[in-house]
């Protein structure tokens, strides 16, 4: 399991002015890194217990010995969801997706703007720390839009992530203050599609 920090794919300023330096170089060398150290500290208390990936580990947690279960749940969980998180944004990102990705969120949200609507009601209504996301239902394939709380991952509810929007307060609040919703706005501008397309090529190729 890769349990050190991954470099970001381009500069802390480089989702500027839609998420600033300050909060993403705060949010990747400390958030991101405390939930590494605390999933390495937890996995420490039970050396016997063969560790497998990341993902698996995430997707039965049922395996995981009791005592670091909740531990491993929400910094594993946390280690998960921001690696994904930094990969799916880019500088000069946004507009729609094509594709594959394209066809089937019109197949299932009708157009892009219906599904975004979703995504924004979602992101908007997570009561407290969590995630809004775009995931695959394991069990029917199709695309759904959830809202999860904490660092919870889709892979531990039959789901495959797509993509994930992190609206927990230390994500935006530098900048946005109270005004999530500003927040949410402004993400469309930085989403990597080239990426989110890649993450469901994955799952269904
Ligand atoms: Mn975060």
């Amino acid at each position: 399991m890769q349990l050190t920090l991954p470099s970001l794919p381009y500069s802390y300023d480089a989702l500027e002015p839609y998420i600033d330096a300050q909060t993403m170089e705060i949010h990747h060398t400390k958030h991101h890194q405390t939930y590494i150290n605390n999933l390495i500290a937890a996995l420490e208390k039970h050396p016997e217990f063969d560790t497998p990936s990341l993902q698996d580990l995430l997707i039965d947690l049922s395996t995981v010995p009791h005592d670091i279960r909740t531990a491993v749940r929400n910094n594993g969980g946390g280690h998960f969801n921001h690696s994904l998180f930094w990969n799916i944004m880019k500088p000069n990102g946004g507009g729609k997706p094509h594709g594959k990705l394209g066809e089937e969120i019109k197949k299932t949200f009708g157009t892009f703007e219906s599904f975004q609507e979703i995504f924004n009601t979602q992101a908007k209504s997570v009561f407290g720390s969590g995630w809004a996301w775009l995931s695959i239902d394991n069990a029917t394939g199709n695309l759904i839009i959830g809202g999860l709380s904490n660092q919870d991952s889709p892979l531990s509810y039959n789901q495959t992530p797509l993509m994930g929007l992190d609206v927990w307060e230390h994500a935006y609040y530098l900048k946005y203050q109270n005004k999530r919703p500003d927040y949410i706005a402004a993400w469309w501008h930085v989403i990597n599609w080239d990426m989110v397309e890649e993450n469901y090529r994955a799952v269904i190729e």
